[in-house]
């Protein structure tokens, strides 16, 4: 963080809160659970399903306090910071429960506060209070900006331009750059055409073909209340790294705009959300990755590398909470293993577990828990074992969105599922051991970028989310994958 919070008022500004903050917790113990993750890996759904699981007390048996009965009541009460929206999450429970569809993709902040009344094992009520954020996961590759200028960061945006499936795509981007004057005069229109087709770049690489994870600045594809705003008029130029530009040119402006850019939008979003965190959950869509092929795959270990960079995770002292607040669990979890057989569970967790080892190698998490699990929040899937030419097929259950489709929609037999019937899906068999993925130079599977529809290893379909399920005690619950023993590890020991 001291990278991060280079400016010293900024430290300050922090470590004040943070006094204030600690003052108030020893009165009502409180947990801010960080949900990080990426585009579309599943933080609106893990927070309505945990939250739907706490307060209508779901089928969690691995969560100690509840399945020892010892939570009296989970609520949802008002959130601590008057400025930010409500989660609504009453709203995507309808989406999830009653209308089965996925929550929209999130535009902009949000917070939500739960109160947990629980018995301790001594026998003494207490209460909780379990702090939560959402936002737009373009916005989370915005934090490692904060250390860059803008001369190295257009220097590494260009290099990772020319690279793999990104260089096709960057190609109209990359032709109007090779026209622009950056030592000329600071030219508007050249600006937003450079903003607008770098923009263009950067939607294309997310798409779910490529799957990229590295995609910065995060407003632009997903701008909140700042689309059309000077802030984000900006786009990389050639320029070398440790230059400075001649005043009025455009590249001072474009170098001036990205240094407001990191101040009016990137510090107060770190300052305000992540530079205070108890716990963290950090969810990874693996899955999309294998989709989309082994460039996806490593790209989406470098975004959580340079991530890890930009967080406070270590040994809780007095002194760090008092002045530096630093999260000291932190668990990795791979989102939707719903998608696979439970018998490909664990590879899951085995490759996730050696994404993570490299990426907590180089950040420092000395003294913090550290954990990796496949979870699901919501469970859209049965599973079966289906016959076919004589071999067992370990295969899973669900009803298929509407129109998603069963091969490549341009064959003849391929069908377009209308949403409403359940059908058997061999989704594939992730690799046995995690080192054929990660080896140098491996190619070790075929996905959506570069083979046909048809040809790739693993085939993920989007489900509906399912119909509610009955618990023992007659409480209709969502199903869930592991959500549980999630539960347990970021805020069991604080209910004991
Ligand atoms: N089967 C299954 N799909 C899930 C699960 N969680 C998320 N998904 C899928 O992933 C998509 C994205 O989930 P969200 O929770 O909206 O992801 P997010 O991280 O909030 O994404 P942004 O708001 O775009 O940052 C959903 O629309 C679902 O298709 C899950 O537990 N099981
Ligand atoms: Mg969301």
């Amino acid at each position: 963080m001291a990278l991060i919070l280079s400016n010293l008022i900024e430290q300050a500004r922090l470590a004040a809160r943070s006094v204030v903050e600690y003052g108030e917790a020893l009165i009502n113990p409180t947990v801010r659970l960080g949900i990080t993750g990426l585009s579309r890996a599943g933080k609106t759904v893990f927070i309505t399903a945990l939250v739907h699981g706490l307060v209508r007390n779901g089928r969690f048996p691995v969560f100690e306090a509840l399945s020892e009965g010892r939570i009296a009541r989970a609520r949802l009460t008002p959130q601590p910071d008057d400025a930010v929206p409500r989660f609504d999450y009453e709203s995507h429970v309808r989406d999830l429960a009653v209308d089965r569809v996925w929550p929209e993709s999130t535009r902009q902040i949000s917070e939500l506060r739960l109160v947990i009344a629980y018995q301790s094992r001594s026998g003494a009520m207490r209460e909780l209070v379990l702090d939560m954020v959402d936002y737009p996961g373009e916005w989370l590759l915005d934090l490692p900006l904060l250390g860059k200028t803008f001369e190295a960061w257009s220097a590494e945006t260009l290099e990772m331009s020319g690279r793999g499936p990104r260089a096709r795509l960057a190609a109209p981007w990359r032709a109007h750059l090779a026209t622009l004057d950056v030592r000329g005069p600071a030219d508007e229109s050249a600006a937003i055409d450079a903003a607008r087709l770098f923009t263009e770049y950067l939607a294309a690489c997310r798409n779910e073909r490529y799957a990229m994870s590295l995609l910065p600045p995060g407003r632009f594809l997903m701008p909140g209340d700042l689309a059309g705003s000077p802030a984000l008029t900006f786009a990389p130029l050639d320029v070398a790294r440790d230059a400075t530009p001649p005043g009025g040119s455009l590249w001072a402006m474009m170098r001036r705009r990205y240094e407001a850019y990191k101040d009016v939008v990137v510090r107060p979003f770190f300052r305000d959300h992540f530079a205070r965190l108890d716990r963290q959950i950090v969810l990874i869509d693996a899955l999309s990755a294998f989709n989309a092929g082994p460039e996806a795959v490593s790209e989406l270990q470098d975004a959580f590398r340079s991530l890890l960079d930009c967080f406070e995770i270590g040994r809780r002292t007095f002194l760090s909470a008092l002045l530096r607040p630093r999260a000291d669990r932190i668990l990795f979890a791979a989102t939707k293993a719903d998608h696979l057989h439970h018998t490909n569970h664990d590879r899951l967790e085995a490759i996730l577990r050696r994404m993570v080892e490299r990426a907590i190698a180089r950040a420092d998490v000395a003294g913090a828990a550290v954990d990796v699990i496949a979870l699901s929040a919501v469970r859209a899937t049965r599973e079966a074992e289906v016959r076919r030419g004589g071999a067992t097929l370990p295969c899973i259950l669900g009803v298929p969105a509407p129109g998603e489709h069963s091969g490549s929609g341009n064959r003849k037999d391929s069908k377009i599922f209308d949403g409403k019937t359940e059908v058997a899906v061999f989704p594939g068999e992730l690799p046995d051991d995690p080192d054929t993925l990660f080896a140098p130079g491996a190619a070790p599977f075929r996905g959506l970028t570069a083979a046909g529809d048809e040809e790739t290893d693993f085939r993920f379909v989007r489900f509906r989310p399912p119909p509610l399920e009955t618990t023992g005690d007659g409480v209709p619950a969502l199903p869930h994958i592991r959500l549980d023993r999630a539960l347990q590890f970021l805020i069991g020991d604080r209910l004991i």
